[in-house]
């Protein structure tokens, strides 16, 4: 058993895409394990992509997760991180499937719909941005 991090980020929310995503998640054996809607303050998402810092596209991507409220999950099963981020497609969603999530639901590399941790060290690290083990325990 595998568990990763994933978001609804806010382009997806906006666009009342919850329920599709959900309805995704279930059909493709995922467990849900846990799930909130917050909105992120700037310095948070500077924080959870500080990986990107250096990057060109940081600052405008830090805006556009702030934009507006998102959804975060924990999702379990076997192999969840592979089996989220194939389900996902890949980052540019002008290049990804209409059967991924980001063909459906985003429009643009950054306007991607959804967020998948790539690693297990990065999902273990992810989970713990966004959720306490008082929100995980027991489940
Ligand atoms: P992914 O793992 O598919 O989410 O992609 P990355 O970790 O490479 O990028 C993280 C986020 O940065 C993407 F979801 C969207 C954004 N991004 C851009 O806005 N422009 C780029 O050229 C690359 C990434």
């Amino acid at each position: 058993m595998q568990r990763t991090f994933a978001i609804i980020k806010p382009d997806a929310v906006a666009a009342g895409h919850q329920g599709g995503i959900l309805a995704a998640i279930q059909e493709a054996g995922l467990r849900l394990v846990a799930i909130k809607s917050l909105r992120l303050s700037t310095a948070q998402a500077e924080g959870f992509y500080a990986v990107h810092s250096a990057r060109p596209f940081f600052r405008s991507l830090v805006t556009f997760m702030t934009e507006g409220p998102v959804v975060a999950m924990v999702l379990e099963g076997e192999d969840a991180i592979a089996r989220w981020r194939n389900l996902m497609g890949p980052t540019d969603a002008t290049k990804a499937g209409k059967d991924t999530l980001r063909g459906r639901f985003g429009t643009s590399i950054e306007r991607n719909a959804t967020h998948g941790s790539d690693a297990p060290e990065t999902a273990a690290y992810e989970i713990g941005f966004f959720f306490s083990g008082l929100e995980l325990a027991g489940l």
